[in-house]
């Protein structure tokens, strides 16, 4: 009896280890080596056929249940924000920061956002010229400014409040209107012999002891200078253009051609003024003074 029992088994090994090479040739053999194996391991184990479905098998599972199996292919599918160096056309700025460099996780393919940068968080990052109160040193002279009450804004986290340095070729109307006028007649812009393009200033139309005066007022954070182009057309000893910084005459012309003055400037806030001044009687020639290119190195309005 007991010779029986033992001699059943291996015949049914044989049985099944031919009925699963049948199946394997057919491709259904898949579906039932689980079944087979758990009731039989050692007919799995022991012939090369049942080695073959493991691998197979092994295979097809990973094809089925794995998520992240096309993440880093470079090309984005369904589910994924981002993949590799493709970012869906998305920046940190899109994003609503303020700059900085958008990434993509390489495994989860989502944006990384660590490298974006945020303005507000007071901390100054690329793409970034100052945050909150942070300057980083930065000055409106730095920046290329004359100068200026420098804030920085809260959205773009970029430098305002900075001016140029003033400069005036009168080649655009209207008249500038911080250039105040003064005295009997006004300035005008000219297309009289202009130093430089088409218009520049000129002196109102006035008689003997009378004055016209062009005036204007600058503020200096540090030290600079202002500089001008002039001309005149006026009795020579005794009608004359004259420059003054504050009140203070710096000096007095009546030259037929275009001359360049330059006037060094401290600290602070100071009126110059161009002023047509005549004396008691005779006039000659055009009798009018021009003023064209006015440029002041740290001067803004
Ligand atoms: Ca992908
Ligand atoms: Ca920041
Ligand atoms: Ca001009
Ligand atoms: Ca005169």
């Amino acid at each position: 009896m007991g010779d029986w029992s033992f001699g059943t088994a291996p015949t049914m090994r044989l049985a099944l280890l031919v009925l699963c090479s049948l199946l394997v040739t057919s491709g259904a053999c898949l579906l039932n080596t689980e079944g087979l194996g758990s009731l039989d391991t050692g007919a799995t184990g022991g012939g090369g056929t049942g080695g073959t479905v493991t691998s197979t098998g092994g295979g097809a599972s990973g094809g089925v249940g794995g998520d992240p199996g096309d993440c880093n292919d470079g090309s984005l599918q369904p589910g994924e924000a981002c993949d590799g160096s493709n970012l869906a056309a998305q920046t940190c700025a899109l994003l609503g920061y303020s700059g900085g460099t958008l990434a993509c996780d390489p495994v989860l393919c989502e944006f990384d956002t660590t490298g974006c940068e945020e303005c507000g968080n007071t901390i100054i990052g690329d793409g970034e010229q100052c945050d909150g109160n942070n300057f980083g040193g930065l000055t409106c002279q730095g920046l290329g400014y004359a100068g200026g009450k420098m804030a920085c804004d809260s959205q773009t986290c970029q430098v305002t409040g900075c001016s140029g340095h003033y400069q005036q070729d009168f080649e655009t109307a209207p008249w500038p209107a911080e250039l105040i006028g003064g005295g009997n007649a006004h300035w005008s812009r000219s297309p009289t012999t202009p130093h430089e393009g088409v218009y520049g200033a000129q002196s109102g139309a006035i008689g003997d002891d009378q004055t016209s005066d062009m005036s204007l007022t600058l503020t200096f954070d540090v030290a600079g200078s202002i500089a001008f182009w002039h001309r005149e057309s006026t009795e020579t000893c005794c009608d004359k253009l004259r420059f003054r910084i504050d009140d203070v005459e710096q000096g007095s012309w009546s030259a037929p051609t275009w001359v360049q003055e330059t006037y060094p400037v401290a600290v602070g806030s100071h009126t110059f003024t161009w002023r047509y001044q005549k004396d008691g009687g005779y006039a000659t020639t055009e009798d009018a003074v021009w003023i064209d290119d006015i440029q002041a190195n740290n001067g803004y309005r």
